[in-house]
């Protein structure tokens, strides 16, 4: 039995010998990369924490101080070493641990996170909380530096700073976002960083903290003579300071002994504190270090290579994108590309290598993206911005404002759209049909298949105004790709089947299901007719009613919430013409969508065949109800 299995709290680690410590390491990456191996996961980040976790652990007493993430995908050794060991093994499967911090799981998990830059406005909400009601616990908000890059950040740095609560800010710089790290920020960071007062007196450093007495009353006075010696020795981070914070850096986050004795000095320390830790991406597994990029969130791979395992399958439609944008933008010099802070994760990796001028990564800064966009378009170019569905959210304001209300010529291309898979409820794209499709100006566009999406990609920037297209994370049907391209006539559903019992209407590749399902209908002698809706603003109004009218029952299938969705979008179609004699079913998410594979999480929703069948099963005893009704009447 090894060391790990008889940690079930945090308090158990203070037990343990340094060797014993450094022992408990490696066996947590072990775990860690065996079960990332089979059920993939952010491998990378919490290869680099773990050392990290294990100090915050042995000197803060969580739950009741509070230890909050950012993004939360970096969780895992502390998930491990707070009684999740026994099921780890379930890790971002169907049912089973979250790979984020997740509330209902453990008390450990203070606060919820899976979009970037929210914990030090977090921090500063519980440590007032904390002081409001007179309480005594420590906060702490552990952020990456490409978090550091999101703008929240410096708004709660601004509020933190001014309002001189306790709390204090744990810095992981490992010089990484998911790709390389982006801005002047970053830039500062790695000033800090290879600053030579740092990498000559790391040793100094560490004598000097040994001299910070851990607890007793001496402290106060102690301390306060080790920190202007701290100050000395140790990089200043004048920044951090001039928004009031008292900045300690830099230190090596792989060195136990050296982050407790700053851990213990930070907890001291009165007022905003950032400390700033060195740590370095997929720490201990070779294949990780060599590639923090791919590792950063990975799909199962082979243990002793480092391969991923890829299946041969049709390009992702995040492929398609990323080979399109490079074919319509050596036919336009006006086409330009922004990403925040996901080049790869978008497909937009070939376009800044073919179009380093016309390519702007701009750091996780999804609504300056947008603003940004907006201006390049009223300027006359056309910008993408390739974002995925749940982190627009974050942009939803300046789409309107900046983007809708002047009719700039921007694509948004909403990449992950419907349920993701295992990263679950924080990263599934499930309400931008929702919060898109009754924006006025916005032509919204949703294709069935890869091909589809190329064309329509092409048509976007042909269309006058901005245009949204959302297309999910998988493969895509398989169907051949046109090199040539064409324009999908705008506002026009396509009819893919004629049917006089039901009309189905679906949206993107879940077009696919219904027509298989209206192929089983057949068999049972159902006529269903299929709508490929391809534009969700503005409505393809004249087909939609035509066939409503025609079959008197409408089903409606998409990969979105239902409320405000595809389904919606139909029912106040049919309510504001009067159509009173359809009956409607709806399918789609009623809630928030818990983690799974993609098509685990379509079978248990019912996106799928037997979901449409058993949709259809429930019309029929509906409207001959209905249709009584009216007899009797
Ligand atoms: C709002 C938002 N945009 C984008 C992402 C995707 N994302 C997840 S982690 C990450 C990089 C974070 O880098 P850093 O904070 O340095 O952490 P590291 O993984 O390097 O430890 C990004 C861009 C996100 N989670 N939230």
């Amino acid at each position: 039995m090894g060391l790990l299995e008889g940690i079930n709290d945090p308090k158990d680690l203070r037990a343990l010998t340094w060797e014993e410590l450094d022992t408990l390491a490696q066996e947590i990456r072990q775990e860690m990369i065996e079960v990332v191996s089979v059920n993939g996961g952010h491998l990378a980040p919490n290869l680099g924490v773990v050392e990290l976790t294990l100090a915050l652990h042995r000197i803060f007493d969580s739950p009741r101080d509070k230890l909050i993430w950012d993004v939360g995908h970096q969780t895992y050794t502390h998930k491990l070493v707070t009684g999740r060991f026994a099921q780890f093994r379930s890790l971002r499967l169907f049912r089973g641990l979250s790979g984020f911090p997740k509330r209902s799981e453990s008390a450990h998990d203070c606060f919820e996170t899976g979009h970037s830059s929210t914990s030090i406005s977090a921090a500063v909400g519980f440590a007032k909380a904390r002081d409001f009601l007179k309480e005594d616990y420590h906060v702490v908000a552990i952020i990456g530096d490409g978090a550091m890059t999101g703008g929240m950040a410096y708004e709660a740095l601004n509020h933190a700073g001014h309002s001189g609560t306790n709390l204090i800010v744990v810095l992981n710089d490992n010089n990484m976002s998911i790709s390389s790290n982006v801005g002047a920020l970053s830039s500062y960071l790695n000033r800090l960083r290879t600053d030579p007062r740092y990498v000559k007196r790391k040793a100094e450093v560490k004598d000097l903290l040994k001299s910070i007495p851990k607890i007793g009353s001496k402290v106060a006075k102690v301390a306060g003579n080790a920190k202007s010696k701290l100050k000395y020795l140790l990089v200043r981070g004048l920044w951090f300071e001039e928004l009031g914070f008292t900045y300690l850096g830099l230190f090596d986050g792989h060195n136990s002994k050296l982050l407790e004795q700053v851990f213990e000095f930070a907890k001291q320390k009165k007022g905003p504190i950032l400390l700033h830790i060195i740590t370095r991406k997929g720490k201990g597994y070779a294949p990780a270090e060599k590639k923090p990029e791919v590792f950063h969130g990975v799909g199962p791979f082979d243990l002793l290579t480092g391969e991923v395992i890829k299946k041969q399958a049709p390009p992702t439609y995040t492929e398609v994108f990323g080979r399109t944008i490079c074919d319509i933008a050596v036919r336009d010099p006006k086409v330009v590309a922004i990403s925040a802070a996901m080049p790869t994760g978008t497909g937009l990796s070939q376009f800044a290598r073919q179009f380093p001028e016309r390519f702007f990564d701009v750091g996780i800064a999804e609504q300056h993206a947008v603003t940004f966009a907006a201006a390049l378009a009223v300027s006359g170019f056309k910008p993408v911005v390739a974002i995925y569905s749940s982190f627009f959210q974050r942009a939803y304001d300046q789409i309107i404002q900046d983007i809708c209300l002047s009719r700039a010529n921007v694509v948004l291309a909403i990449d992950r759209a419907g349920v993701v898979g295992n990263d679950g409820p924080t990263h599934h794209g499930l309400f931008d049909i929702s919060f898109l499709r009754n924006l006025p100006n916005l032509t919204f566009m949703v294709p069935k298949d890869e091909n589809e999406f190329r064309q329509m990609l092409y048509t976007a920037f042909k269309i006058e105004g901005p245009v949204a297209i959302r297309y999910p994370r998988s493969v895509g049907q398989g169907v051949t790709l046109e090199s040539s391209f064409r324009e999908i006539p705008p506002g026009k559903a396509e009819l893919l089947r004629e049917g006089r019992d039901l009309t189905i209407i679906g949206a993107g590749p879940l077009v696919n299901t219904c027509l298989l399902a209206a192929e089983q209908l057949n068999i049972q002698g159902v006529e269903a007719a299929v709508i490929n809706l391809r534009y969700l603003n503005p409505l393809d109004k004249e087909l939609i009613l035509k066939y409503a009218g025609l079959t008197k029952r409408v089903l409606t299938v998409e990969d979105n919430i239902l409320g405000g969705g595809m389904g919606g979008a139909v029912l106040e179609l049919l309510a504001d013409e009067k159509l009173s004699n359809v009956a409607v079913q709806r399918l789609g998410y009623p809630d928030f969508v818990e983690q799974g594979s993609i098509s685990q999480l379509h079978q248990f929703y019912g996106l799928s065949v037997e979901g449409i069948l058993g949709a259809y099963s429930k019309f029929e005893t509906r409207s001959l109800r209905f249709e009584g009704k009216r007899k009797i009447l």
